[in-house]
């Protein structure tokens, strides 16, 4: 047929497969392949069923999403699957691997479907700022009500195929081999007459709906409520809506013009620039192409508070033994009881059982020394900021971690290259920074020391990835990417505080541009004490205010008060006139002349200026790219996805236009940490772009 599907023929059975490989995209060629496979095989009369299989290690996972940046090749997707609904001979779908997005829609449009018992199956769409553009909002309303549908398609989760059985969705899971498990169940379809079911045709499930919407209005708007600010959620549960009260011509018309209408928005262009940036992240340019990933089966977190705990979490989650080490018995005690309530919280919250917990919670062994670390092929520091500490720890793990172990810290502003230097074996040290809450956060900045090798680096990247974190790796420097673009934005919050924005208004113009919090109730929600320590260990002065609170007690939501107010531990701050009172004597005292900010003025400064700093990281190749920066933001700090990240955000204002403003903020706040940096100046001066470098 063409390049990537072929037809093989069993005792009347046409196989038609394909075989385009990583994940059987459905590219240009492979549609056409299987638009004339079903021509072929109908045509055919000694066929008298058809299976879609596909080689390799999953059905289709969806269209190719290198393809949406080019004009429409035909045929379109849903063009194809209403070609394989309409077939007049039983077509059964054999699923396995992950049958995502446009791979899950060709499956909808057969007219029977049989899983592995390990497939996963969904419309991740949502995720990349899309809606299930192939007849996904119209048939699978039509298959298990609209919704749980709508659930699916909102979420954008992947069900597996238990679940998807128990939906109704597959009619048959199996073990063993999906191409004969289908066969057979083709062969007793055509034994059987099965009548073929087209979705298309189907009505039942949506008629109570059209009768009442209320049902169905009010858990799209719960849905919803946690999609402020992104377009494709609406447009979703609009589209699924058109299935209930639109023939399916016309609500597959819609959902075409809804598919081109955010295919071709900044939405989706920032979240499928952030799918593939993740990936590209995970590449180490100069890495050499022998290089593998290490086995890493044991692995040993030192230092058991809220950062050693969340990490132990992380790989017993992920099956791996864990030996979570303190030396002080008590924070033992206390790190381990942590754990068990954290495991407890999320049990209850999901339904999970005692068993589900006691099974992660029996992956993770105490101890109360660092001879514990003896057989672990990664041993992660994770305790106090405190570089004398470190060392120490490392000079001890030089004498009691195996040959080969990684030695990786948790630090997030220390000199690793310092920490390195405590061992006689720099090349096995790195650095894995996670993110708190560790077990929720998908960022891990792994810091590439000066003297780390590329077997150290390969695996940590390896061992992130595989227990679902995003790794980026990093060049060593004070704060490495992320936290150092916290702090240039940490200045500007402090400043803009002395020249007269109130802390509401700072953050309600995060709030307004995306971020879930803005950035002083997340000081208040992590407590705000924690920075101050940080900055006294630092002799870091950037944040007068926040010093200033922490050393009134004042530590924000644990004491009732920070930034922000919290009568009766309310979750929510309002303002505290003391803090007013507070910031304008502290003003007065640097002589700062107080004024009106504009929510805009205040949104340009905060994002500007961690621009300014991600071109400064770029040029210093403390990071190797600039989507590197989006993911670091996007899953380290809740970048707004919608957003792309913050150097893709500055590619779509273009870097004229901050360069410009940035000069302007630096004359008029008198701030030159605001001059533009010289990357950007000459990406402003060239008309380029940080995506482009
Ligand atoms: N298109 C193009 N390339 C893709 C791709 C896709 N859909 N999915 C994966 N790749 C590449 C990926 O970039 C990487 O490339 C390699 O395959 C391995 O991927 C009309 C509009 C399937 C669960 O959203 O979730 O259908 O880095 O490293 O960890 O309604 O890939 O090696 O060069 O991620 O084993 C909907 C996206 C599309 C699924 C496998 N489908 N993919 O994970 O491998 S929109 C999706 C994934 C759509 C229709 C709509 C995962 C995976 P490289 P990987 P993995």
């Amino acid at each position: 047929m063409t390049q990537t599907v072929g037809i093989e023929i069993e005792d009347g059975i046409a196989i038609v497969v394909t075989d385009n490989p990583p994940v059987n995209a459905l590219s240009a060629d492979v549609r056409n392949g299987l638009f004339k496979a079903i021509e072929t095989v109908e045509a055919d009369a000694n066929v008298e069923a058809v299976v879609i299989h596909c080689a390799g290690r999953t059905f289709f996972a969806g269209a190719d999403i290198r393809e949406f940046d080019k004009p429409p090749v035909s045929p379109v997707l849903s063009e194809v699957i209403d070609r394989i609904e309409a077939c007049t001979k039983p077509v059964v779908a054999a699923m396995h691997g992950t049958a995502l997005g446009g791979g899950f829609e060709v499956a909808l449009g057969c007219h029977f479907r049989v899983a592995l018992a390990s497939a996963k199956m969904g419309l991740p769409e949502v995720k990349l700022g899309l809606l299930p553009g192939a007849g996904g909002t119209q048939r699978l309303p039509r298959l298990i009500g609209p919704q749980k549908a709508l659930d699916m398609i909102v979420s954008g989760d992947p069900v597996g195929a238990g679940k998807a059985l128990d939906l109704g969705i597959v009619d048959n899971t199996v073990d063993g081999d999906i191409r004969s498990a289908a066969v057979a169940f083709a062969k007793k379809a055509v034994a059987e007459g099965l009548p073929i079911r087209r979705l298309s045709m189907f009505d039942e499930r949506l008629a109570a709906a059209r009768a009442d919407m209320a049902p169905f209005e009010e858990h799209a708007a719960a849905l919803l409520t946690r999609k402020r600010g992104l377009d494709a959620p609406r447009i979703c549960a609009d589209s699924v809506r058109n299935a209930i009260t639109l023939p399916f011509a016309e609500g597959s018309r819609k959902e075409r013009e809804f598919f081109m209408h955010l295919k071709n928005g900044v939405q989706s262009a920032a979240q499928r620039h952030l799918f593939f940036a993740e990936r590209t992240a995970q590449r180490v340019d100069d890495m050499p192409k022998d290089v593998r990933p290490g086995k890493v089966e044991q692995v040993a977190v030192i230092g058991a508070g809220t950062m050693g705990g969340g990490i132990a979490m992380v790989f017993a989650n992920a099956g791996i033994a864990v030996t979570l080490i303190d030396v002080q018995a008590e924070a033992l005690k206390r790190g381990l009881a942590n754990i068990e309530k954290n495991y407890a919280r999320t049990a209850a919250r999901s339904g999970k059982g005692d068993d589900w917990i006691a099974e992660r919670v029996g992956r993770i062994t105490g101890a109360e020394s660092l001879e514990a670390v003896a057989q672990a092929d990664l041993i992660i520091e994770a305790v106090f900021e405190d570089m004398a500490l470190k060392h120490k720890i490392f000079a001890d793990l030089d004498r009691l971690a195996k040959p080969g172990a990684i030695l990786a810290t948790n630090t997030s502003t220390l000199d690793v290259d310092e920490i390195a230097a405590a061992t006689k074996r720099p090349e096995w040290v790195v650095g894995m920074h996670f993110f708190s809450p560790a077990n929720v956060m998908r960022l891990v900045e792994v810091v590439r020391g000066r003297k780390t090798g590329f077997q150290a680096l390969a695996t940590a990247i390896g061992i992130s990835r595989a227990v679902g974190k995003a790794p980026v790796t990093v060049g060593v420097c004070f704060g490495f990417v992320g936290n150092r673009m916290l702090y240039a934005r940490t200045r500007q919050v402090e400043r803009l505080l002395l020249e007269g924005a109130a802390p509401q208004a700072i953050d309600k113009a995060m709030t307004d541009f995306g971020f879930a919090m803005g950035p002083l109730a997340v000081s208040d929600l992590a407590g705000i004490d924690v920075g101050w320590r940080a900055r006294q260990q630092a002799g870091s002065k950037i944040a007068p205010i926040a010093d200033a609170l922490a050393e009134m007690g004042r530590y924000g939501q644990k004491t009732g008060k920070g930034f922000h107010l919290y009568p009766e531990g309310a979750r929510r701050g309002e303002p505290d006139p003391e803090v007013d009172a507070l910031i304008a004597r502290m003003a007065g005292e640097r002589g700062v002349k107080r004024r009106e900010i504009s929510s805009e003025e205040i949104t340009e400064r905060l994002i500007y200026a961690m621009v300014n700093e991600g071109a400064r990281i770029l040029e210093e190749g403390i990071a190797a790219r600039a989507s590197d920066i989006d993911i670091i933001w996007v899953f380290g700090y809740g970048w707004p996805v919608q957003h792309g990240g913050p150097m893709f955000h500055a590619d779509q204002i273009g870097a004229g236009m901050i360069a410009a403003r940035l000069a302007q903020m630096a004359e008029s706040s008198g701030d030159e940490t605001l001059a533009p940096a010289p990357l950007l100046a000459r990406l402003a001066a060239e008309g380029g772009a940080f995506g482009k470098l």
